[in-house]
């Protein structure tokens, strides 16, 4: 669904009658919304007709019929009218929502559950693989997402909140459908997009509803930060208290940006360091309470016990300090399982470091133990603040039939922070023009547009270990040309097609 009231409210229908869901973003594709509907076993899917985003149409139930050719094991799909756009109701199995709720009895009494028993699957993409379905608890995930909110936010009984993440992501999970609503907070809720119907969109909500705190990522504050100065200078944005930022590392033009021309100098900054995994926030300033330091999340929260540690698994001690971010300690809004796969999940979080949470990033500590996330140190990348698999787009891109194989690398962009760009081996003999457009059909049809590339770069090899993997480490620092630090390449298996991408990528 879009940013309806409807979904939220389906959120907490299903928590309501003991069931799980999980949501996912409208911006996927039927392949990508099958593969997850089998994955996780869902019976039901909950859809909209159309949505609206800016000035386009999605076809959601459109979507949702062509993913539910590939899963067969759904048994009812609940679709809500939201543009009357035209759409076919397959028999016995489609309803219109408002059809069944003049029929439905006001009362459902909510189903107890155990602290322990799932409450929701949110999926969201690792360095191997296909995406991974999370698996939160009721108690410890609520738990958790609640305080977190009470604490960083420090929203008081007449505030007004306003997180513009989407539900289909867990930031809106945790911080408009659970924390909030679980401290009896009113919120506001956005269906649409920053920059339509133009860039002052953001800045007169707040004006219009009097927001007091505002929750939002780097990559949207840059693309409004790109705008002209009198979108955000127009508005009347005095209502301001608090400022959030989450989903990447907040670049210190973005930050003070934020800082002088949203909140005037005058409201403190959260910048909230945490994951899908973690439930909730991990490492923030709370706000008013402890110093803000620009582009730095600073301490973890109560009960959150990170460590630095080198490759090889050493604590760091001491500050400052750099190295891989660990959490020692399990805190109640951990994921409990991926759905599924447990093994999956011992392997990816716990193994790396035995005996500690690995979390992918890595971060500085100052000499007064304030942390700042550097971003993502394995095949993850956060395009425009979202995770986006490396595997997943190159596995997509070598079903073309031009590519005989690919390797996928971010690179740094002004905007979404990092892009994609691939590396492609082109099949001999295969026409291959237009190969950026048709790469990024193929894209759009395995996962959706947010994983789109920029650039695709035809070269002859990709640089490979002797065991065969891909060394994406030579190829991320040759596109961000820090060709003077590659370390060895010598030991690879084709040490020549360093030279050939390094004068490709000059050219
Ligand atoms: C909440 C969310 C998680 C990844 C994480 C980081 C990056 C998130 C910050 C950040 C620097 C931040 N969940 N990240 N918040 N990096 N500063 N304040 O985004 O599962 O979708 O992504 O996002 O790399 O590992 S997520």
């Amino acid at each position: 669904m879009s940013m309806v009231p409807e979904l939220l409210i389906g959120v907490l229908a299903t928590a309501r009658l003991g069931a799980v869901h999980s949501v996912i973003f409208g911006g996927f594709s039927a392949k990508a919304l099958s593969e997850r509907i089998n994955d996780c076993d869902a019976k039901i899917v909950i859809t909209n007709d159309e949505a609206y985003r800016g000035n386009k149409i999605i076809p959601l139930k459109e979507i949702t019929d062509e993913a539910l050719e590939n899963s067969p094991n759904v048994e009812a799909v609940l679709c809500l009218e939201r543009t009357k756009g035209k759409v076919s109701m397959k028999n016995g199995r489609d309803f219109w929502l408002h059809e069944l709720l003049e029929k439905a009895s006001p009362q459902c009494e909510p189903e107890q559950v155990n602290s322990e028993d799932p409450l929701f699957i949110l999926y969201t993409s690792g360095s191997t693989g296909k995406p991974k379905g999370l698996q939160h608890t009721t108690a410890g995930y609520m738990l958790w997402a609640s305080e977190t909110y009470k604490n960083v936010f420090q929203a008081q009984e007449d505030d007004i909140f306003w997180c513009s993440a989407d539900i289909g992501w867990i930031t809106g999970h945790s911080y408009i459908a659970y924390g909030p609503l679980l401290n009896g907070s009113t919120q506001v809720m956005f269906e649409g997009v920053p920059t339509w119907p133009t860039p002052a969109r953001f800045w007169e909500i707040i004006d219009k509803y009097k927001v007091t705190h505002f929750y939002t990522a780097p990559t949207a504050i840059r693309a409004l930060e790109a705008c002209e100065p009198e979108f955000v200078e127009n508005a009347d944005l005095s209502s301001l208290k608090v400022l959030g930022s989450v989903g990447e590392p907040i670049n210190e033009e973005a930050w003070e940006w934020y800082n002088e021309k949203v909140g005037k100098k005058k409201c403190p900054i959260v910048d909230t360091w945490w994951q899908t995994e973690t439930g909730g926030i991990m490492i923030s300033t709370l706000a008013g309470k402890t110093p803000v330091i620009p582009c730095h999340a600073t301490l973890p929260l109560p009960g959150v016990a990170p460590i630095l540690v080198d490759n090889d698994g050493n604590e760091i001690k001491g500050n400052p300090a750099e190295g891989n971010l660990c959490i020692q300690r399990p805190w109640p809004g951990m994921a409990r399982t991926i759905y599924g796969d447990h093994d999956r999940y011992k392997q990816t979080y716990f193994s790396t470091y035995p005996g500690k949470y690995f979390t992918g990033d890595g971060a500085k500590r100052d000499n007064k133990g304030n942390y700042r996330i550097t971003g993502r140190v394995d095949d993850v990348i956060n395009v425009s603040g979202h995770r986006i698999g490396t595997a997943e787009v190159e596995d997509a891109i070598n079903e073309h039939e031009a590519i005989v194989e690919s390797a996928v690398v971010g690179v740094p962009h002004d905007i979404k922070g990092e892009s994609l760009i691939a590396f492609i081996i082109p099949m001999p003999h295969k026409k291959s023009e237009h190969l950026l457009e048709s790469v990024n059909t193929i894209i759009t049809e395995h996962i959706g547009a947010i994983a789109k590339v920029e650039k695709v770069i035809t070269v002859s090899g990709l640089p490979k270990t002797r065991s065969g993997k891909i060394m994406r480490r030579v190829l991320r620092k040759i596109s961000h040309n820090e060709i003077d630090s590659l370390g060895d390449t010598s030991t690879l298996l084709n040490p020549e097609v360093v030279d050939e991408i390094i004068k490709i990528m000059k050219e």
